[in-house]
Parts: C-alpha cells; structure tokens; sequence
C-alpha cells in the first residue's frame, strides 16, 4: 500500500474519524467501527494528501466535469477542480423557490462528462441518487471515487448499472495499518472484518417465514390469501362498463387473490355494483384494491375516500395512495375510520419519462416504514430484476411490493407503458404482479388469466424456495 494511503489511514484515525467500538447505526443495527470524515476539512494538511491520492487514482478516468456529494465530499472536490483546473459543478440539497429553481448549480454543456466524487459507500444508494440528478441535467456519468470504501460488494452493485468505483482505501487496509501499528487490537480487528464482509442484504425469507413476523392485520391477510390460493396474481380490471366486468371477474375469480379496480372507469356503476363486487370476492376468495392514487391534501382525500358517488372505504380495503402531498395523506384517509383500510404508496412507476427519482422513491419508503400499521406495501417497478432488487432491499419484510407493468407477450401499449416479463418481476423481489390488459384484452380471460397465475406461482415458490434455504 503506498505510504500516502497508510498516512491518510493513520491521520483519521488519530482526528478521530474512524472509531472502533459499538455503534448504533441509522438502521438500528450496531456496527464495531464508525467513520465520519465531516471534519477532514480542518485539516488541511490531510486535505492536501487527499486530493494528491484522488488526482493520482483517477488518471485514466477521462470526464469534463467534477462533483462532490454535498456535505463532505464537495470542498475536496471543490479542491480537485483547482489542482486539475477542470470545471466544478455541484447538486444542491434543495432546489430553490426562487429564482431560476436549479438542481445543479454551475456551467456545462449537455452531454459532457461528470466525475463523482464521495467521502464513503456503504451500500451505493446515494451514488445512485448523485448520478440520477446529474444525469437529469444532461450530465454522463461513468465513474465514482470515494475515499473509503465500507461496502460489501459496493464495486459491483455499481458496475451492474453500468458505474465504475474508484476507492482510495478499503476497510481491510484500515484494519491492516492499524493492527501493524498497534491501534486496533486483533479481536476487535476481526469484529470489524466480519461486520463488513456480511452482505448488506438483509436475508431474504419465504412469504410464511415474514408472514410470522408481520404484526399489521391488513397486510397479514394478504400474505395469508396469497398462501391459500396459490396465487400472487392481481387482476386489474380496466373495463367500462359493468357487464363486462362481472363476466370477466366471475371467469377469472378463481386465478387471483386480490382484484385492482378503477372504478371512476365505470360508466353504469349503480348500487348493485358493489354487493356483486363483495359477492364474488367472497365465492373466490380474493381480496379488493382500488388503485384510486389519493393525492390531495388530508381533508379532500378523506372525502374523496369516504364519500360522493363510489364510497370507495367502504368496500376497498386497499387503495394506492402518493405521498408528493407528504405523510399527512395518511391521516386524512385512514385515521377515524370505523373499518380497517391499508394503503399501497406509488415507490416507483412503470410509466415512460415518471417524473419519480431515486430519492422520492427512498423517501416515500422511509414515511411508509414508519406507518406499517395503515401502509401494507408499495407499488413499484424497475427496469430489469436487478433494478427491482435494488428497490426490494430498501422495503422492510413485513410489506409489499405489487408490480404492475406486467405482460406474458408485450413490452408496451404505445401510450407509454413499459412491460417487464413476470420473471423479471418476481426474480427481482415483487411480491405480486398486476396484469390488465394482457388477461382483459385477451380472447379468453380465464384462460390468460391461469397462465398469468401459473407463470407468476411458478417464479414465486421457486424464488420462496432459495430463500426459505
Ligand atoms: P395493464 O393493462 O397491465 O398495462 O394495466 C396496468 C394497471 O396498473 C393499470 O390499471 C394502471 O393504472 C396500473 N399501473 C401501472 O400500470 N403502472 C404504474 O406504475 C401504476 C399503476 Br402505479
């Protein structure tokens, strides 16, 4: 290792940037070591060693711009462009109200090359978040050097997208200047070791080892019909009028265990619309989600969710839900309410050009983890079964993931809905798939509709089966 990596190493440690001990993590998990290099910039004499070290790594990375994720890492590469007199650009954290409302702050041309420079990876998310946002401004991003890398396999979740990281020192060179030098003794050397050469996924479980570890009753009972009926098939039943709809729901009841109405869709919907809904559910077996997509302040969507034509709390006990009016919406739909109800939030959509990003997605994750008593899960997609694993890890074991954009044969409509293959969906950590038109527009529902279960059973009790190992 050269001597400027084992100074730097040496250096944080006696700053105090790398600790070892007990830590308790954001997560809740405790970690044996803590690394926090906000402070490296009142030292200027590490500083300095720092961008030698970056300057040096980086000599065949080629790239026309420079960042630095916001805090830490942006005064070093703040002092990168200096030392290679190549432009900086930086993402803000919020955008302005004012003014001319930029994300990346800075000059550039489109299409020009960015290179990201970060304190730490962990897991690789917040790259991802960088790269998506620079990317968004008309950016090309390739590579990514981070000054220490505590990742399990952050190398290659990265390359997998298409990234390269760079890393200055690793957590084994850490341990192997330390130990030499005598600062860190050998047991609490190993602890530390083992700790990042665990896989930063937690362990997957089967379906019926979560369902003993979920507490809400709502998302209890769709865990459970799915392991009745064999089937993680959600029929999404667009249709307009309803004639159409019960023909199709009574040929297909005995394939899914939850339908997906638009019921504003619905040109006759009269009284008896619903006691025939709840009547068939009940001679099939499946459950009823009504992908309503509340998104209006509390107050309205209670309303909306309550009252006018459909009265939809009555009879939905799912509905979608977006959170971009904030966690509120929670309250307004499924506080006060006399009947259980459970939300679905929108992570991610399978729409062509959504305006969702990487970090909407984390923060709707993060208010739906905190109210799993009303959010059984969430509705996501992603553009291959490693995108949807990257989104998979995020959601806790006790909640959902349902995944429309679903289709046997196509991979879109021509109206800009983009269809993964059921195999990709499961592989990649959906928990269920919402096929429409490719069971409804078919010659014969029932029919399409045992190949969807089937092709969708068939993926899930493999992948069960992996994880219940
Ligand atoms: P399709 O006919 O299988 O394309 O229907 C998909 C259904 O899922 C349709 O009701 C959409 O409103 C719904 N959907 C979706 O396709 N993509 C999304 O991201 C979300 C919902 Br959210």
């Amino acid at each position: 290792m050269k001597i400027e990596k084992q100074n730097l190493i040496l250096d944080l440690h006696r700053i105090g940037a790398l600790k070892f001990g007990e830590f308790k993590l954001k997560s809740g998990a405790s970690s044996p070591f803590y690394i926090d290099l906000r402070s490296i910039i009142s030292y200027p004499e590490i500083v300095k060693n720092i961008v030698s070290l970056l300057k040096s790594e980086i000599s065949n990375c080629k790239f026309d711009v420079i960042t630095g994720i916001p805090y830490t890492a942006l005064p070093l590469a703040a002092q990168l462009s200096l030392e290679l007199n190549t432009p900086l650009v930086y993402q803000r954290k919020e955008v302005k109200a004012y003014g001319t409302g930029k994300l990346i702050e800075g000059h550039f041309k489109q299409g020009q090359t960015c290179l990201i420079i970060d304190d730490l990876i962990t897991t690789g998310e917040s790259k991802f978040e960088a790269a998506e946002a620079m990317e968004q401004a008309g950016l090309t991003v390739h590579d990514f050097v981070c000054l220490i890398d505590r990742s399990y396999n952050g190398s290659e979740v990265l390359a997998k997208q298409g990234y390269q990281l760079i890393s200055i020192v690793t957590v084994a060179d850490m341990i192997e200047v330390l130990t030499t030098k005598g600062l860190l003794d050998a047991q609490l050397a190993s602890k530390v070791s083992d700790f990042v050469n665990q896989p930063v996924e937690k362990p997957q479980l089967s379906l019926s080892q979560r369902l003993r570890e979920t507490k809400a009753p709502l998302t209890r009972k769709l865990m459970e019909t799915i392991l009745r009926k064999k089937s993680n098939l959600i029929l999404s039943l667009d249709v307009e009028d309803t004639k159409t709809f019960f023909e199709i729901l009574d040929a297909t009841g005995p394939e899914i265990f939850m339908v997906k109405t638009h019921v504003d869709i619905i040109k006759d919907f009269r009284g008896d619309f619903v006691p025939r809904l709840k009547g068939l559910a009940e001679k099939y077996d499946f459950l009823i989600f009504e992908d309503r997509k509340f998104a209006d302040i509390g107050s309205t969507v209670r309303k909306q969710f309550r009252s006018g034509v459909h009265r939809i709390a009555e009879w939905a006990e799912y509905v979608t839900v977006h959170m971009i009016a904030g966690e509120a919406i929670l309250d307004g739909l499924f506080g006060d309410l006399e009947v259980p109800r459970s939300g679905f939030l929108l992570a991610r959509m399978s729409a062509k050009g959504n305006l969702i990003s990487e970090t909407y997605t984390r923060q709707v994750i993060e208010i739906g983890k905190s109210r799993k008593a009303c959010v059984s899960g969430y509705i996501g997609h992603g553009v291959n079964a490693e995108d949807i694993k990257r989104l998979r890890n995020k959601i806790p074991q006790d909640q959902l993931l349902l995944m429309p954009g679903v289709n046997l044969d196509s991979g879109g409509d021509g109206l800009g809905q983009q269809y993964l293959s059921v195999e990709s969906a499961i592989e990649g950590g959906a928990d269920a798939i919402i096929v429409g038109r490719g069971i409804i527009a078919s010659e014969n529902p029932a029919i399409e509709a045992k190949r969807y279960r089937d092709s969708g059973w068939k993926a899930f009790k493999s992948r069960d089966e992996q994880y219940a190992k």
